[in-house]
């Protein structure tokens, strides 16, 4: 298969990077922000004018779509996630938009009507970075999330999911329903976010699984008082008890060894004054594993931990789930011809696992999924510094191009 141009996928990921870029070098283009919508917008143009078949669902999830000759057949879907963290990088969602875009256009360009539909989408969100759920665009597509429920969800600044979605022109019963039966694969292609293939010197990852995770929210409440007439024995401080409860959390962590990971990434506390005692501190938690079991155990003897350590302090604890996603194998025929594809290029590649959620891991019961990824400079992502070569870039737009020639041309996975 000779290299797709790549043209096309450079352009739009630098027409992206416009859509939210802050002073920071990096992108906050968080869900259902003008930037967002912006973007969204764009994208939509941009697959008109190439020709593919544009629609958007419920939620704001956008797809191109190439007709397949079997019309009924299960749909080959490819793509990734519009938003971006705050202040985060180009790449991170973009790229499997872009390379999706580009593969589809090449393909039907080179090979004509594919045998399956075969659909690029841009999910309007992964990440969780405004509203406290992550995955609410593909969780919709797959059943894990219901768009009826936005009412329930509240970004930091009050604005609840369901006044953001109706704000941007999306949440009406008139528009497209979210949840898809007629999925037959889903194939995305990302950034490793991870330092791995740099340092193994590899170019492309072939993803065994995606890990687990779980986002709570914690609240530890003391009593706010004045800074300078409390003695320190008759204080309840909140935020001493939660400093506390983080190296606790972190000690824990290290303990229990690789893959597990737990952070708090986000911490708000009141009154956030110099000259009072705080009287509450809210913070997230972030804990993932690629094993249910031991991610749910380990969750369990955090919290424990946590109200010992409340208690001994007279602070009150309040905790509750906000998200959650299972850990999730990739389809074993997907890595054995991501591997044949590698192999057959000559691209050197790395079976791995990934530390970072995708949108992949909500198809866990819907069909098989399948990932790759392309090397990060430095590892580095959710960052201005996020960064892949053009070449690496090209290496993974390669093989996702022949994998989707695989199963919508080819019949991979047929039958
Ligand atoms: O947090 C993650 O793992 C992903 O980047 N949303
Ligand atoms: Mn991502
Ligand atoms: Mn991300």
């Amino acid at each position: 298969m000779t290299r797709t141009p790549q043209t096309l996928l450079h352009e739009i990921l630098r027409d992206l990077a416009r859509f939210g870029a802050d002073s920071s070098g990096g992108v906050s283009r968080l869900l259902y922000t003008p930037a967002w919508r912006e973007a969204h917008d764009h994208l939509a143009g941009v697959m008109q004018r190439l020709g593919l078949r544009v629609e958007a669902d419920r939620v704001g999830n956008l797809y191109g779509r190439l007709d397949g000759s079997t019309p009924d057949a299960p749909v080959v879907l490819t793509g990734s996630h519009l938003d971006t963290v705050t202040r985060g990088g180009t790449l991170d969602g973009a790229y499997g938009i872009a390379a999706g875009i580009e593969a589809l256009v090449w393909l039907r360009d080179t090979w004509g009507t594919p045998r399956r539909p075969l659909e690029v989408v841009a999910f309007c969100e992964e990440e969780g970075s405004r509203f406290p759920l992550m995955c609410w665009g593909s969780g919709n597509v797959t059943g894990m999330n219901d768009c009826r429920e936005a009412g329930r969800h509240r970004a930091a600044d009050g604005v609840t999911l369901k006044e953001a979605m109706e704000a941007a022109g999306f949440g009406r019963a008139t528009q497209r329903e979210s949840r898809r039966t007629d999925l037959g694969v889903y194939v995305e292609a990302h950034i490793e976010q991870g330092i791995l293939l740099e340092r193994r010197g590899k170019r492309i990852g072939i993803v065994e699984a995606i890990v687990g995770q779980r986002r709570l929210g914690v609240t530890v409440g003391g009593s706010a008082n004045h800074a300078g007439t409390t003695p320190m024995d008759l204080r309840r401080d909140a935020l001493a008890g939660v400093a506390e409860m983080i190296l606790e959390l972190e000690a824990l962590a290290v303990r229990a060894g690789p893959p597990l990971v737990a952070t708090v990434g986000h911490v708000e506390m009141r009154p956030n004054t110099p000259n009072v005692i705080p009287g509450s501190v809210m913070f997230t938690l972030d804990i993932r594993h690629t094993n249910e079991e031991r991610l749910a155990s380990f969750c369990a003897a955090v919290l424990e931990r946590f109200a010992t350590l409340a208690e001994r302090r007279g602070l009150t604890l309040e905790h509750a789930q906000r998200s959650s996603a299972q850990p999730a194998p990739m389809d074993a025929r997907l890595r054995d011809a991501l591997q044949s594809l590698c192999e057959e290029r000559g691209l050197s590649y790395q079976r791995m696992v990934s530390g970072a959620g995708h949108d992949a891991q909500m198809f866990r019961s819907v069909c098989p999924a399948g990932m790759l990824f392309v090397p990060s400079r430095n590892g580095v992502s959710h960052s201005p510094e996020e960064y892949s070569s053009p070449e690496a870039l090209a290496d993974g737009l390669e093989v996702l191009g022949g994998l989707l020639h695989r199963l919508a041309y080819q019949g991979l996975l047929d039958g």
